[in-house]
């Protein structure tokens, strides 16, 4: 018979995506460039399964169902456009092509306007949940030709994690929208990591606290509010021993490692012109810590004091806990900004209760706050920031004493905690009326004629003042970039 869906790439995600469809009921195609390992996955791991293992391109399109669905594995970039240029002769007009790797989204943008020209569907699915969720149940985020959305839903709700019974895996948009959202959930992640890192940073340095209790801590954290994967391995991370009883945390070096989603999702951000300051805080101490050589030195040019231990240590343990959950919630804040302002920018119409649901289970940023997150968008779809939200704004209060503190402790006894005043400070500028911004106007009008406008005339009026007296009358255009 032939096959249901044909997989390309039998890589760490490939391999697993196709035993997953298999378990599922699905008969899988599966060929990847390299023939070894076709022949390695067929008689390991797919052996006595409902999967074919094909030699060429051309067998493998011969072996699946038509209209075809084929979904690529491979690395994101010129591999995804050389093996479309390389099956498109083999396919038929109406045939599905996904793509299931990290791919840039003005990539897949392209992609589905190309294959769409050439009588294609082509889907730009974003899957997050690494090896294990790809066997077990990732999130996916599939956007592009709606018209694939029906004939592959049933296969990519089956294999998708499932939150409280609901799929993981929902139509996101046109174009490139669901690898949009995609390289959205992976800068917040990057965000989240760096956050859960400072909390383990300040209860080590301000408490001098052990792996074992801080690993006990992040567990009860679990517990709560803070519920997530993260959380969770982060639990488990701490109390890991190598094989010679010691803990591998203390063992690891201190130079964290990136594969470009965090930067495009500040990239973008940057293009969007939203703040998404959270997030590229985290993205540039990534690069600050691989500066290992220079912090070294830096190190010895500026010794530190030990810092003091905080006496109330409960406490302690409270505000980071507080700070933690707040800061998070600034993130989530700025990310959802992010792909509100795409969404209009680029005419999507994505649904951000929907987007904030399918992160719920599979993926690496999951937890139940974005239940919480759902539900505020439900309530108010065009919720301006999740800020204003009740239910966060009520958090957010309960917050900032313990919040506002913990940075001012930091600080003080200068331990490094730059993503949790970062999000201190996007709060404060955020929740003020007037920003000093009104000195930036005047000094953009005194040196280069920038113009300004008043708070005591019409907004959209704008003046230019002659500052030194021997200016002239010529302003220079007004006009954002
Ligand atoms: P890789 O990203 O390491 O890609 C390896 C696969 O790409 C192999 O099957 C390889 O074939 C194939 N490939 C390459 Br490289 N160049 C090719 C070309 N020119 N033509 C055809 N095939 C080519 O594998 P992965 O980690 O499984 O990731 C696959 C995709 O999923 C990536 O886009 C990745 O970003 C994304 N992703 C990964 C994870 C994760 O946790 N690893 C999670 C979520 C998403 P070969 O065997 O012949 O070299």
């Amino acid at each position: 018979s032939k096959s249901n869906i044909g997989l390309i790439g039998l890589a760490v995600m490939g391999e697993n995506l196709a035993l997953n469809m298999e378990r599922n009921g699905w008969q899988v195609s599966v060929w990847n460039r390299t023939t070894e390992v076709v022949d390695n996955f067929i008689n390991g791991r797919a052996k006595g399964k409902n999967i074919v293992g094909c030699e060429s391109l051309e067998d493998f399109t011969t072996t699946l169902e038509t209209p075809r669905i084929v979904m690529m594995m491979v690395r994101a970039g010129n591999a995804v456009d050389e093996v479309i240029e390389k099956i498109v002769p083999y396919l038929s007009e109406g045939d599905i092509l996904i793509d299931g790797g990290n791919s840039y989204f003005k990539d897949t943008e392209r992609r589905v306007k190309d294959m769409y020209a050439s009588g294609f569907y082509f889907v730009g699915a974003g899957v997050s949940g690494g090896e294990e969720g790809a066997l077990n149940g990732p999130s996916i985020m599939p956007g592009g030709a709606a018209e694939a959305w029906p004939r592959i839903k049933p296969i990519l709700q089956s294999i998708a994690a499932k939150a409280n019974g609901t799929p993981c895996c929902e139509w996101v948009g046109p174009g490139g929208s669901g690898h949009f959202v995609k390289m959205i959930h992976n800068g917040i992640e990057y965000g989240d990591m760096q956050l859960i890192s400072e909390a383990y940073f300040l209860l080590k340095h301000l408490q001098g606290m052990g792996n074992a209790e801080m690993g006990d801590i992040f567990a009860r954290w679990n517990e709560g509010k803070l519920k997530s994967y993260l959380i969770e391995i982060t639990g488990h991370i701490l109390l890991h021993k190598d094989v010679t009883g010691a803990y591998l945390l203390d063992r690891i070096l201190d130079v964290a490692g990136q594969k470009g989603t965090g930067k495009w999702s500040v990239i973008n951000a940057l293009e969007l012109s939203i703040p998404l300051e959270l997030i590229a805080t985290a993205v540039f101490e990534r690069y600050l810590s691989s500066e290992k050589l220079l912090r070294m030195i830096a190190a010895k040019t500026y010794p530190r004091k030990k810092p003091e231990v905080v006496s109330n240590k409960e406490e302690l343990i409270e505000e980071i806990h507080q700070t933690l959950y707040a800061a998070k919630l600034v993130s989530y804040a700025q990310g959802f900004g992010v792909l509100k302002k795409a969404s209009e920018t680029y005419d999507w119409k994505l649904n951000l209760a929907t987007i904030a649901r399918l992160w719920r289970a599979g993926c690496i940023i999951r937890s139940t706050f974005l239940d919480d997150i759902a539900y505020a968008f439900e309530q108010d779809s065009n919720l301006e920031n999740l800020l204003l939200a009740s239910h966060f704004s009520k958090e957010i209060q309960e917050a900032l004493p313990y919040w506002k503190k913990l940075v001012a402790t930091a600080a003080h006894e200068e331990i490094s905690s730059p993503a949790f005043s970062s999000a201190l400070n996007y709060f404060y500028s955020l929740t003020t009326d007037r920003l000093p911004a009104n000195l930036i106007q005047a000094q953009r009008d005194y040196f280069g004629a920038h113009t300004f406008e008043r708070v005591d005339e019409e907004p959209g009026k704008f003046f230019h003042e002659n500052w030194t007296g021997h200016g002239g009358n010529t302003k220079s255009g007004t006009y954002n970039a």
